[in-house]
């Protein structure tokens, strides 16, 4: 048998299940879904794991207004359902979202997806969203639409929004319980007053409910995002999972929370914390059992525009975008071009890793035992390895073991190499990444300088620049093989693990 490369992405099985095989099988993550759900995903950058190698979103920051309250959130900043808290998005008019939409979608012909997402709750601004959502379902039809709300105005909205060919809603649900709810909102404002407490955090459940299940019968698919919050939602996502799963969602994305005191956010000024990178993925997994769940979330902000994970929203500022002539016609051309190009690169990629036949055998033969090893991935797009050490803002977190390679999730870093005169503050910017780093025991770039190599190495973290320009889940898979032969799997645990012990 050969070693599988679990093909990561929506709907695929949690490990363990087979979506993708190096043993001759199809290695398309997606291909056990039904045509009419696969063609809604398959250029979904969030909606599929193994789209956002490849595709876009923006987001247009239209809707001011919320009407509930969150504890993690300072309206100051986006809404943190969908983001992190510490950016703000400057608020256009439909009309000027319209335009940057069809600028972007000219510039950057891999942005498949339109998304509204705060920096309020769309759907607490009906007016400005389905008025953006219906120009561009007339101006733009080859752009996805994405919505993304807190469910308390929803149930009402729902045939609008299936009006203009939007599907796509995430929901934030963070509880079923109001018991475990009035931890996390303190009020809603519910038929023109505030309703606090319990009686408020009850009426939210239930519009939340009854949305997912009007948006399933109408064949749209829906993403859960839940925002894990320790000690308070923690064990209680589980049953989230469960009941969303059981109603039809098609997604559940759980988030950390991030709460710090200068957010000025009720949870960041009384301390409450976010999840460690292992309770994160501890949780995943225990969901997993019930649902398909999203690990590469990066909680971009309202305004985001370009590949997950990068933000190229300050080359369509709206000064540069009045001084753009977009014919929207060729665009469109030039976006099947691109589209086409990428679908034929995906393809290759898939034909390769259904030709590799990654045997453990060799595995066996040098091992006392083979355990599973976490490796980082520097990655700018396009699925392959071809990012330089120093050049990271993120890595893609790889589990590999003896039967199969899966994504785990993403680890953000600051900048670790800005070049001039910022040498002293790229060191404290290394040890941070190092330890954000812990318990991964290989680095994937594409290239990688002599300070950081000794550095890691020294936290047990072996820097590997040998599978550059490489598919991901094929080098990591080759990776474990050399780690295996060169008898590293026969240690008791990393480096990271022992320091934690
Ligand atoms: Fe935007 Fe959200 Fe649509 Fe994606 S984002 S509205 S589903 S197009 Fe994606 Fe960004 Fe995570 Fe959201 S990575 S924060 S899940
Ligand atoms: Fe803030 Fe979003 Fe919650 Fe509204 S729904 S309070 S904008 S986090």
């Amino acid at each position: 048998m050969a070693l599988k490369v679990i093909g990561p992405g929506a709907g695929a099985p949690a490990a363990g299940g087979c979506a993708s095989s190096g043993c001759g099988g199809s290695s398309d993550a997606l291909a056990h879904l039904p045509e009419h759900i696969r063609a809604k995903v398959h250029n979904h950058p969030c909606y599929s794991e193994e789209a956002h190698h490849h595709y876009a979103r923006m987001h247009v920051a239209v809707a001011p207004a919320c009407n509930i309250q969150c504890h993690y959130c300072n309206r100051k900043y986006d809404c943190a359902n969908e983001s992190r808290p510490g950016v703000v998005s400057e608020v256009l008019t439909p009309d000027q979202a319209v335009k940057k939409v069809m600028a972007v979608a000219a510039n950057i012909p891999q942005m498949t997806v339109l998304g509204i997402a705060g920096p309020g709750d769309p759907l607490a601004n009906p007016g400005r969203t389905l008025d953006t959502f219906r120009q561009l379902s007339e101006k733009a039809p080859d752009i996805k639409l994405c919505v993304s709300t807190n469910g308390l105005a929803l149930p009402e909205t729902v045939d609008e929004l299936c009006a203009h060919n939007i599907d796509h809603v995430t929901i934030t649900i963070n509880c079923v319980d109001p018991d475990v709810g009035v931890k996390i909102y303190p009020w809603i404002f519910w038929k023109g007053r505030r309703v606090k407490g319990r009686k408020g955090v009850a009426i939210l459940i239930e519009q939340q409910q009854k949305g997912l299940e009007m948006l399933v019968a109408r064949g749209v698919l829906v993403k859960v995002n839940s925002v894990l919050i320790p000690g308070v939602n923690d064990e209680h996502l589980k049953e989230v999972s469960r009941v969303v799963k059981a109603k039809g969602a098609f997604l559940h994305n759980v988030m950390p929370l991030i709460a710090e005191p200068e957010h000025g956010t009720f949870y960041g000024v009384m301390g409450q914390r976010g999840p460690t990178h292992e309770e994160l993925q501890a949780l995943q997994d225990a969901c997993a059992g019930d649902m398909n769940m999203m690990r590469h979330c990066r909680q971009c902000r309202a305004d985001a525009v370009g590949m997950l994970g990068e933000d190229r929203g300050h080359e369509f500022t709206l000064d540069k975008i009045e001084t753009m002539e977009i014919d929207y016609g060729q665009a469109m051309e030039r976006r099947r071009q691109v589209h086409a190009a990428i679908e034929a690169n995906r393809e290759a990629q898939r034909k390769k890793s259904g030709e590799t036949f990654i045997s453990p055998a060799s595995i066996k033969r040098t091992r006392k035992e083979t355990r599973p090893v976490l490796m980082a991935v520097a990655t700018t797009g396009g699925g392959v390895i071809n990012q330089h050490f120093g050049h990271a803002r993120e890595f893609l977190i790889y589990e590999a073991g003896a039967a199969d390679v899966r994504f785990i999730g993403v680890r953000k870093v600051d900048l670790y190499c800005a070049g001039g005169d910022s040498c002293g503050d790229a060191q404290t910017a290394l040890a941070k990444t190092i330890r954000t780093l812990s318990g991964c025991e290989a680095v994937l770039c594409s290239k990688i300088g002599f300070e950081p190599w000794g550095q890691l190495e020294a936290a047990g973290i072996a820097p590997n620049g040998e599978h550059a320009m490489e598919p991901i889940e094929e080098a990591v898979a080759a990776l474990y093989q050399e780690l295996a032969a060169a008898g590293r799997l026969e240690q008791q645990a990393p480096v990271a693990e022992r320091m934690r012990a």
